[in-house]
Protein backbone atom coordinates (compact mmCIF):
# COMPACT_ATOMS: atom_id res chain seq x y z
CA UNK A 1 0.00 0.00 0.00
CA UNK A 2 1.24 3.37 -0.85
CA UNK A 3 1.46 6.13 1.84
CA UNK A 4 0.20 9.85 1.24
CA UNK A 5 3.35 11.14 1.89
CA UNK A 6 5.55 9.11 -0.27
CA UNK A 7 6.24 10.79 -4.05
CA UNK A 8 5.61 8.97 -6.94
CA UNK A 9 8.17 7.29 -9.16
CA UNK A 10 6.91 8.14 -12.52
CA UNK A 11 7.37 5.14 -15.26
CA UNK A 12 10.25 7.37 -17.15
CA UNK A 13 12.48 6.99 -14.09
CA UNK A 14 11.98 3.32 -13.65
CA UNK A 15 12.69 2.95 -17.41
CA UNK A 16 15.76 4.69 -16.70
CA UNK A 17 16.63 3.11 -13.87
CA UNK A 18 16.43 -0.57 -14.98
CA UNK A 19 17.94 0.28 -18.66
CA UNK A 20 21.02 2.80 -17.30
CA UNK A 21 24.67 2.01 -17.76
CA UNK A 22 26.78 4.66 -16.32
CA UNK A 23 25.10 5.93 -12.98
CA UNK A 24 26.37 9.11 -10.73
CA UNK A 25 25.33 9.43 -7.64
CA UNK A 26 25.68 13.20 -5.87
CA UNK A 27 25.21 13.35 -2.01
CA UNK A 28 24.89 15.77 0.54
CA UNK A 29 24.24 16.66 4.22
CA UNK A 30 20.95 15.55 3.51
CA UNK A 31 21.64 11.66 3.04
CA UNK A 32 23.48 11.97 6.33
CA UNK A 33 20.60 13.54 8.24
CA UNK A 34 18.03 10.61 8.97
CA UNK A 35 21.47 9.25 10.47
CA UNK A 36 21.14 11.83 12.73
CA UNK A 37 24.22 14.25 11.30
CA UNK A 38 23.02 17.92 11.01
CA UNK A 39 22.34 19.31 8.04
CA UNK A 40 24.36 22.96 7.08
CA UNK A 41 21.26 24.96 5.59
CA UNK A 42 18.11 22.46 5.59
CA UNK A 43 15.21 23.31 7.47
CA UNK A 44 15.28 26.76 6.90
CA UNK A 45 18.60 26.89 9.64
CA UNK A 46 21.91 27.34 9.33
CA UNK A 47 24.35 24.99 11.77
CA UNK A 48 26.37 28.01 14.31
CA UNK A 49 29.27 26.68 16.14
CA UNK A 50 30.00 29.61 19.36
CA UNK A 51 28.09 32.06 17.75
CA UNK A 52 29.68 31.72 14.78
CA UNK A 53 27.82 30.46 11.83
CA UNK A 54 29.86 27.09 10.21
CA UNK A 55 30.69 29.32 7.17
CA UNK A 56 33.02 31.17 9.62
CA UNK A 57 34.32 28.29 11.74
CA UNK A 58 35.11 26.16 8.49
CA UNK A 59 36.73 28.45 6.79
CA UNK A 60 40.39 28.93 5.19
CA UNK A 61 40.71 32.10 7.08
CA UNK A 62 39.24 31.20 10.79
CA UNK A 63 42.55 28.44 10.38
CA UNK A 64 45.17 31.09 9.70
CA UNK A 65 43.83 32.79 12.60
CA UNK A 66 42.63 30.33 15.37
CA UNK A 67 43.67 26.67 14.49
CA UNK A 68 42.47 25.65 18.21
CA UNK A 69 38.93 27.20 17.93
CA UNK A 70 38.51 25.18 14.49
CA UNK A 71 40.09 22.11 16.26
CA UNK A 72 37.19 22.37 19.02
CA UNK A 73 34.24 22.12 16.45
CA UNK A 74 35.79 19.41 13.91
CA UNK A 75 36.84 17.43 17.43
CA UNK A 76 32.97 17.79 18.77
CA UNK A 77 31.35 17.04 15.17
CA UNK A 78 33.80 14.04 15.25
CA UNK A 79 32.85 13.01 18.76
CA UNK A 80 29.27 13.08 17.82
CA UNK A 81 29.50 11.15 14.23
CA UNK A 82 31.49 8.13 15.93
CA UNK A 83 28.62 6.92 17.32
CA UNK A 84 26.25 7.05 14.02
CA UNK A 85 25.42 4.58 11.60
CA UNK A 86 24.49 4.76 7.92
CA UNK A 87 20.81 4.91 7.34
CA UNK A 88 18.57 3.25 4.54
CA UNK A 89 19.91 6.22 1.88
CA UNK A 90 23.37 4.87 2.65
CA UNK A 91 22.57 1.14 2.49
CA UNK A 92 20.57 1.88 -0.72
CA UNK A 93 22.87 4.04 -2.69
CA UNK A 94 25.73 1.18 -1.56
CA UNK A 95 23.19 -1.73 -2.99
CA UNK A 96 22.87 -0.12 -6.52
CA UNK A 97 26.96 -0.05 -7.11
CA UNK A 98 26.98 -3.72 -7.56
CA UNK A 99 23.57 -3.06 -10.44
CA UNK A 100 25.37 -1.02 -13.11
CA UNK A 101 28.20 -1.55 -14.80
CA UNK A 102 29.93 1.81 -14.28
CA UNK A 103 29.02 3.36 -10.89
CA UNK A 104 30.53 6.64 -9.48
CA UNK A 105 29.32 7.63 -5.74
CA UNK A 106 30.86 11.66 -5.40
CA UNK A 107 29.79 12.86 -1.91
CA UNK A 108 30.18 16.20 -0.20
CA UNK A 109 30.47 14.76 3.43
CA UNK A 110 33.04 14.32 5.40
CA UNK A 111 31.30 11.85 7.71
CA UNK A 112 32.36 8.39 6.23
CA UNK A 113 29.08 7.27 6.39
CA UNK A 114 29.06 6.07 2.92
CA UNK A 115 32.09 3.95 3.66
CA UNK A 116 30.79 2.31 6.61
CA UNK A 117 27.53 1.43 4.31
CA UNK A 118 30.37 -0.13 2.26
CA UNK A 119 30.09 2.06 -0.63
CA UNK A 120 33.58 1.77 -2.76
CA UNK A 121 35.87 3.57 -4.59
CA UNK A 122 33.55 6.99 -2.76
CA UNK A 123 35.01 10.48 -4.41
CA UNK A 124 34.88 12.84 -1.34
CA UNK A 125 35.03 16.35 -2.83
CA UNK A 126 35.69 18.15 0.40
CA UNK A 127 37.73 15.85 2.83
CA UNK A 128 37.39 13.45 5.34
CA UNK A 129 36.89 14.30 9.03
CA UNK A 130 38.83 10.61 10.11
CA UNK A 131 41.82 12.52 8.79
CA UNK A 132 43.75 15.78 9.17
CA UNK A 133 46.85 16.98 7.03
CA UNK A 134 50.08 18.64 8.35
CA UNK A 135 50.10 22.36 7.28
CA UNK A 136 54.14 22.26 6.91
CA UNK A 137 54.97 19.09 4.96
CA UNK A 138 50.71 18.30 3.70
CA UNK A 139 51.57 14.28 5.06
CA UNK A 140 48.26 12.84 5.44
CA UNK A 141 46.95 10.61 8.74
CA UNK A 142 43.46 8.65 9.85
CA UNK A 143 42.15 9.55 12.52
CA UNK A 144 41.06 6.04 14.68
CA UNK A 145 38.55 7.04 16.70
CA UNK A 146 39.36 5.03 19.22
CA UNK A 147 42.46 7.14 20.32
CA UNK A 148 43.21 10.77 20.25
CA UNK A 149 44.30 12.71 17.46
CA UNK A 150 47.68 13.77 16.93
CA UNK A 151 48.42 17.28 17.66
CA UNK A 152 52.01 17.73 15.39
CA UNK A 153 52.61 16.24 12.55
CA UNK A 154 54.61 12.77 13.00
CA UNK A 155 57.11 13.58 9.50
CA UNK A 156 58.00 16.78 10.92
CA UNK A 157 56.01 18.33 14.24
CA UNK A 158 54.23 20.82 12.41
CA UNK A 159 50.81 21.55 13.60
CA UNK A 160 48.15 19.36 11.66
CA UNK A 161 44.63 20.32 10.85
CA UNK A 162 41.31 18.76 9.65
CA UNK A 163 41.64 16.98 6.46
CA UNK A 164 38.73 18.74 4.76
CA UNK A 165 37.88 21.75 2.55
CA UNK A 166 36.64 24.83 3.89
CA UNK A 167 35.01 27.72 2.65
CA UNK A 168 37.73 29.60 0.09
CA UNK A 169 40.22 26.08 0.04
CA UNK A 170 40.90 24.72 -3.24
CA UNK A 171 39.34 20.85 -3.44
CA UNK A 172 42.21 18.69 -3.55
CA UNK A 173 44.04 18.06 -6.99
CA UNK A 174 42.48 15.67 -9.53
CA UNK A 175 39.01 15.00 -7.07
CA UNK A 176 36.93 17.65 -9.10
CA UNK A 177 37.97 16.82 -12.50
CA UNK A 178 37.43 13.05 -11.44
CA UNK A 179 33.76 13.79 -10.54
CA UNK A 180 33.34 15.99 -13.23
CA UNK A 181 34.42 13.00 -16.01
CA UNK A 182 32.29 10.70 -14.54
CA UNK A 183 29.33 13.36 -15.00
CA UNK A 184 30.12 14.06 -18.27
CA UNK A 185 30.44 10.19 -19.15
CA UNK A 186 26.73 9.20 -16.94
CA UNK A 187 23.02 8.49 -18.29
CA UNK A 188 21.67 8.46 -15.17
CA UNK A 189 22.63 11.19 -12.41
CA UNK A 190 20.95 11.42 -9.02
CA UNK A 191 21.44 14.46 -6.42
CA UNK A 192 20.94 13.49 -3.17
CA UNK A 193 20.41 15.44 0.02
CA UNK A 194 22.16 18.59 -1.15
CA UNK A 195 21.06 21.78 -1.44
CA UNK A 196 22.94 22.67 -4.39
CA UNK A 197 24.61 25.75 -3.42
CA UNK A 198 28.20 25.23 -2.86
CA UNK A 199 30.66 25.13 -5.96
CA UNK A 200 31.85 23.24 -7.25
CA UNK A 201 30.09 20.38 -6.41
CA UNK A 202 26.68 21.87 -7.29
CA UNK A 203 28.01 22.02 -11.22
CA UNK A 204 28.04 18.42 -11.56
CA UNK A 205 24.27 17.92 -12.81
CA UNK A 206 24.93 20.73 -14.90
CA UNK A 207 27.81 18.84 -16.72
CA UNK A 208 25.28 15.72 -16.50
CA UNK A 209 22.28 17.28 -17.76
CA UNK A 210 24.20 18.91 -20.76
CA UNK A 211 25.46 15.34 -21.79
CA UNK A 212 21.44 14.37 -21.82
CA UNK A 213 21.87 12.67 -18.73
CA UNK A 214 18.49 11.85 -16.75
CA UNK A 215 19.03 14.11 -13.90
CA UNK A 216 16.62 13.13 -10.81
CA UNK A 217 17.08 14.92 -7.84
CA UNK A 218 15.56 13.57 -4.01
CA UNK A 219 15.06 16.46 -1.37
CA UNK A 220 12.33 17.47 0.84
CA UNK A 221 12.86 20.90 0.10
CA UNK A 222 13.59 22.50 -3.51
CA UNK A 223 16.89 23.53 -4.47
CA UNK A 224 18.14 26.04 -7.27
CA UNK A 225 17.90 22.42 -9.34
CA UNK A 226 14.56 21.25 -8.43
CA UNK A 227 13.38 23.36 -11.72
CA UNK A 228 15.89 22.39 -14.08
CA UNK A 229 16.20 18.31 -13.50
CA UNK A 230 14.28 15.63 -15.13
CA UNK A 231 12.62 14.45 -11.97
CA UNK A 232 12.20 15.86 -8.30
CA UNK A 233 11.17 13.37 -5.87
CA UNK A 234 10.30 15.56 -2.56
CA UNK A 235 10.95 13.37 0.29
CA UNK A 236 13.33 11.81 2.82
CA UNK A 237 16.15 10.05 1.16
CA UNK A 238 16.14 6.80 3.46
CA UNK A 239 12.26 6.39 2.20
CA UNK A 240 12.71 7.81 -1.16
CA UNK A 241 15.59 5.61 -2.14
CA UNK A 242 14.54 1.81 -1.79
CA UNK A 243 11.13 2.90 -3.31
CA UNK A 244 12.81 3.65 -6.87
CA UNK A 245 14.32 0.35 -6.95
CA UNK A 246 11.44 -1.70 -5.82
C1 LIG B 1 17.44 15.92 3.01
C2 LIG B 1 17.05 15.33 4.14
C3 LIG B 1 16.70 13.96 3.98
C4 LIG B 1 17.45 17.35 4.73
N1 LIG B 1 16.81 13.39 2.76
N2 LIG B 1 17.56 15.46 1.80
C5 LIG B 1 31.00 29.80 -7.94
C6 LIG B 1 29.97 30.68 -7.65
C7 LIG B 1 29.83 31.23 -6.37
C8 LIG B 1 30.73 30.92 -5.36
C9 LIG B 1 31.74 30.05 -5.65
C10 LIG B 1 31.87 29.51 -6.91
N3 LIG B 1 32.95 28.68 -6.90
C11 LIG B 1 33.47 28.68 -5.65
C12 LIG B 1 32.77 29.52 -4.89
C13 LIG B 1 33.03 29.79 -3.43
C14 LIG B 1 32.49 28.71 -2.52
C15 LIG B 1 30.98 28.57 -2.73
O1 LIG B 1 30.48 27.69 -3.38
N4 LIG B 1 30.22 29.46 -2.13
C16 LIG B 1 28.76 29.45 -2.28
C17 LIG B 1 28.12 29.02 -0.96
C18 LIG B 1 28.30 30.80 -2.70
N5 LIG B 1 33.17 27.44 -2.77
C19 LIG B 1 34.33 27.16 -2.22
O2 LIG B 1 34.93 27.95 -1.49
C20 LIG B 1 34.95 25.83 -2.59
N6 LIG B 1 36.28 26.04 -3.04
C21 LIG B 1 36.55 26.43 -4.29
O3 LIG B 1 35.68 26.52 -5.15
O4 LIG B 1 37.89 26.68 -4.52
C22 LIG B 1 38.22 27.50 -5.62
C23 LIG B 1 37.95 28.92 -5.19
C24 LIG B 1 38.50 29.37 -4.02
C25 LIG B 1 38.22 30.67 -3.61
C26 LIG B 1 37.37 31.48 -4.37
C27 LIG B 1 36.82 30.99 -5.56
C28 LIG B 1 37.11 29.68 -5.96
C29 LIG B 1 35.09 24.95 -1.37
C30 LIG B 1 33.77 24.58 -0.78
C31 LIG B 1 34.00 23.81 0.51
C32 LIG B 1 32.71 23.59 1.25
N7 LIG B 1 33.01 23.17 2.57
C33 LIG B 1 31.92 22.84 3.44
C34 LIG B 1 32.46 22.65 4.87
C35 LIG B 1 33.26 21.34 4.99
C36 LIG B 1 33.86 21.21 6.34
C37 LIG B 1 32.81 21.12 7.43
O5 LIG B 1 32.03 20.17 7.44
O6 LIG B 1 32.80 21.99 8.30
O7 LIG B 1 31.28 21.66 2.98
S1 LIG B 1 30.59 24.03 3.46
C38 LIG B 1 29.29 22.88 3.61
O8 LIG B 1 28.46 23.01 2.43
C39 LIG B 1 29.96 21.50 3.56
C40 LIG B 1 29.06 20.78 2.61
O9 LIG B 1 29.74 19.69 2.01
C41 LIG B 1 28.67 21.84 1.63
C42 LIG B 1 27.42 21.53 0.85
O10 LIG B 1 26.31 21.45 1.72
P1 LIG B 1 25.20 20.36 1.44
O11 LIG B 1 25.78 19.01 1.51
O12 LIG B 1 24.45 20.72 0.22
O13 LIG B 1 24.29 20.51 2.75
P2 LIG B 1 23.18 21.61 3.09
O14 LIG B 1 23.03 21.62 4.56
O15 LIG B 1 23.45 22.89 2.40
O16 LIG B 1 21.86 21.02 2.45
C43 LIG B 1 21.27 19.84 2.98
C44 LIG B 1 20.10 19.49 2.09
O17 LIG B 1 19.60 18.25 2.51
C45 LIG B 1 18.94 20.50 2.16
O18 LIG B 1 18.56 20.85 0.83
C46 LIG B 1 17.83 19.73 2.85
O19 LIG B 1 16.53 20.06 2.36
C47 LIG B 1 18.19 18.31 2.49
N8 LIG B 1 17.72 17.28 3.40
N9 LIG B 1 17.04 16.17 5.19
C48 LIG B 1 17.22 14.15 1.69
N10 LIG B 1 16.30 13.19 5.02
Amino acid sequence: MQLASEPSISDELRRRFSSARRVLVLTGAGVSAESGVPTFRGGGNSAVWKGMPFDVISSARMVERDLPAVWEWFDYRRGLLQELKPNPAHNEISAWQDRFSEFTLVTQNIDGLHQKARSRDVIELHGSIWRVRCVGCHSRFEILSTQPRAEACPDCGDPVRPDVVLFGEMLPAGVFEQAAAAAANCDLCFVIGTSALVYPAASLPDIARVVGAFVCEVNPEKTPLSDLCDESLMGRAGEVLPLISR
